[in-house]
């Protein structure tokens, strides 16, 4: 079993990438964004909650997110493996999914971190906006608090799988295509 978290900063391309590695490799894509976003749009008692938080560009809190792993492992114990895009966003997320993982006995095999300059990002970020209408693409003030988050409470996450030597990085500028090659290299 191979379980793969894609890390990296708003707009780093983790979406882009993990649906081209589901395809591929035949994993269970699991993207806490996609299912916030899915929540917001029924106006479930969880995506009326996590929108407040999402809309300003901050996490949705750990309490809301961690119940979601727990009900897609648990739903898909004899996977080949999962891609986590956008999961663990905080140290506390990653402890969570470590302990469920070490439960079925197929940890994490690797953190790969899409690296991607600033300036880069926030041009994506307001493509995006443009082409997919996401609210918290559209402020120049939103994408710069969620990189602020990001660097504050997401990167330590990274440090964290490092002790457990499972990081690896990549530069995530090039085509898509030329990220993808890069990926499946460490694959
Ligand atoms: P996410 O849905 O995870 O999205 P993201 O970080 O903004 O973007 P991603 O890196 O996936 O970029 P993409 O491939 O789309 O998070 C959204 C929000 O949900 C968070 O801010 C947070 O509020 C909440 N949330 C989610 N998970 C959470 C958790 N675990 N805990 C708490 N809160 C959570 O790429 C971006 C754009 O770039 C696209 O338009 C794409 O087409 C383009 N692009 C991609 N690769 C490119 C390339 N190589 N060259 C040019 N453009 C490229």
């Amino acid at each position: 079993m191979k379980n793969i978290i894609l890390f990296g900063a708003p707009g780093a391309g983790k979406g882009t990438q993990a649906r081209k590695i589901v395809e591929a490799y035949s994993l269970i894509h699991f993207s806490t964004g996609d299912i916030l976003r899915s929540a917001i749009e029924k106006k479930s008692k969880l995506g009326v909650e996590a929108q407040k938080f999402m809309k300003k560009g901050e996490l949705v809190p750990d309490n809301l997110v961690i119940g979601l792993i727990e009900d897609k492992i648990c739903a898909n114990k004899n996977a080949k493996g999962f891609i986590f895009d956008g999961f663990p966003r905080t140290v506390e997320q990653a402890i969570v999914l470590d302990k469920l993982l070490e439960r079925i006995e197929k940890p994490i095999s690797k953190m790969i971190r899409i690296l991607v300059e600033e300036e880069e990002l926030i041009k994506r970020l307001k493509n995006r906006a443009i082409e997919q209408d996401r609210p918290d693409d559209k402020k120049t003030e939103i994408i710069e608090n969620r990189i602020k988050v990001y660097l504050e409470k997401t990167l330590p996450v990274a440090a964290y799988y490092k002790n457990q030597n499972k990081l690896t990085e990549i530069k995530g500028e090039g085509t898509i295509n030329d990220i993808f090659e890069r990926i499946s290299k460490i694959l």
